[in-house]
C-alpha cells in the first residue's frame, strides 16, 4: 500500500475558530498531520510517496471556477482592506436574498461560505491546493489497481461546488472521484466514516448516478452541519437512490454504528463499482472533543477489515480527528485493518 504526504499542509496554520462565542485555536492543526505520519510509518504498513501536481484542471471538473478564484485571492483582498484579525464570515444570502456575488470581501467570504468557524489566514490556500494534490497522487495509484491513502490537510468532504465551511476548502473526495471517471471508470462509490455529514461531496454528486455517495454521521438535528445528512435525502434526478445517509445519536457504539457501515458495504459490494473511495475521519473516537460517538481505537481494525470486504482499488483520504494524540494510532489501525483482511482473502 502507498501513502502520500506534503509538508505544505503546514501552511495552513490559521490561530482563530470560532467556538462557542470566543475565538479559540483551531482543533483542526497542523500537529494532527503530523501524528497520522509518524503512527502510519510506526505501523510499517506503507510506501511514502512524493505528491505529484495535477495543476488546477481535476478541480475545477466538480468546483466553481470563480469560487477557486476567491479562494486563490481571499486572503490578498482580506489583507488590502486593512482588516486587523484573519478572515471569517459573518453575513450570508438567507431566504429570498438574491444569490448574486457582491464585490466586497465580507460579501464575498459570505457568498463563498456556510460556516463561520473556518478562519482565512495566510497559506490557507496553498495548503489547500496541495491536500488536494496529495490526494489525487494517491488517486493515481489507486488507478493502477492498488490500495492507497492520501494525508490530506486540510480535509475537503464540507466543501461543496461553491462555498467552504467545517475546515474544508477543496472537496478532495470529489475531485478523486471525478478524476476516475475521467480516466475511464463507470461508477465510483464515496464512503464517508468522518463522523460529520459530508454535505460537500453529497452537494456534488446529489444528481447523479456515476458516483455514489453513502455516509454514516451524527444526526444533524444535533450536531454540524445541521442542515444537510438526514436519512430522507436519496439523491435527486438522475441520482435519485445514488446518495444514502445514515444517522446515530450521542455515545453510539461501534456495536451499533457497524449495521450503517456493514449495510453500505453490502451496497457497495453489489453495485457494481469500479473504485472506493473512503472519507477517512477517525472524529467517531470515543475521545474525540467535537463529536459524541463511542468507537475505540481496536476499533478501527474492525473498520478496515469490514471495508475489505468489497474487494475493490481503494483510496483512503483523511478527513477530521481532533483528538490528537489518538488519530495517528486510529487511521494506521483502520489501515492496518485493511491490509490484513487483503492478505487474507
Ligand atoms: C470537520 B470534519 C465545534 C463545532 C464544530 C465544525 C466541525 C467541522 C468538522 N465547536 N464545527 O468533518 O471533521
Ligand atoms: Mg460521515
Ligand atoms: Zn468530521
Amino acid at each position: 500500500m502507498k501513502a502520500v504526504y506534503d509538508q505544505a499542509h503546514w501552511q495552513r496554520h490559521p490561530s482563530t475558530e470560532l467556538d462557542g462565542g470566543q475565538l479559540v485555536t483551531p482543533y483542526e492543526s497542523p500537529q494532527r498531520a503530523e501524528y497520522v505520519k509518524t503512527s502510519v510509518t510506526e505501523a510499517a504498513i506503507v510506501d511514502w510517496l512524493p505528491p505529484k501536481d495535477f495543476g488546477l484542471a481535476p478541480i475545477t471538473r466538480v468546483h466553481d471556477p470563480d469560487y477557486i478564484d476567491f479562494l486563490a485571492s481571499c486572503w490578498q483582498q482580506w489583507q488590502d482592506t486593512g482588516k486587523p484579525g484573519e478572515a471569517i464570515p459573518a453575513v450570508w444570502p438567507a431566504r429570498r436574498m438574491q444569490q448574486v456575488v457582491p464585490q466586497d470581501i465580507d460579501g464575498k467570504l459570505g457568498y463563498y461560505s456556510f460556516a463561520a468557524e473556518t478562519s482565512i489566514s495566510g497559506g490557507t490556500w496553498e495548503a489547500a491546493y496541495a491536500s488536494s494534490q496529495v490526494a489525487l497522487t494517491a488517486a493515481e495509484v489507486v488507478l493502477g489497481g492498488e490500495s492507497a491513502f492520501g494525508l490530506c490537510r486540510p480535509p475537503g468532504h464540507h466543501a461543496a461546488y461553491d462555498y467552504y465551511g467545517g475546515y474544508c476548502f477543496i472537496n478532495n473526495a470529489a475531485v478523486c472521484a471525478q478524476y476516475f471517471r475521467d480516466k475511464g471508470d463507470a461508477k465510483v462509490a464515496i464512503l464517508d466514516i468522518d463522523f460529520h455529514h459530508g454535505n460537500g461531496t453529497q452537494d456534488i454528486f446529489y444528481q447523479r448516478d456515476d458516483v455514489h455517495f453513502f455516509s454514516l454521521h451524527g444526526d444533524p438535528a444535533l450536531v454540524f452541519p445541521h442542515f444537510t445528512g438526514y436519512e430522507n435525502e436519496r439523491g435527486a434526478g438522475a441520482g435519485e437512490g445514488a446518495n444514502r445517509n445514515w444517522v446515530y445519536g450521542p455515545g453510539t457504539p461501534f456495536s451499533q454504528w457497524q449495521h450503517g457501515l456493514s449495510e453500505a458495504l453490502r451496497l457497495i459490494e453489489q453495485g457494481g463499482f469500479d473504485r472506493l473511495i473512503i472519507s477517512l475521519g477517525v472524529d467517531t473516537f470515543e475521545h474525540d472533543p467535537i463529536s459524541f460517538f463511542k468507537l475505540t481505537s481496536e476499533d478501527y481494525l474492525k473498520v478496515g477489515e469490514v471495508i475489505a470486504q468489497a474487494s475493490l482499488p481503494t483510496l483512503f483520504l483523511l478527513e477530521g480527528g481532533y483528538a490528537v494524540d489518538a488519530i495517528g494510532v486510529n487511521v494506521a489501525n483502520v489501515l492496518k485493518g485493511f491490509k490484513q483482511a487483503l492478505k487474507n482473502e
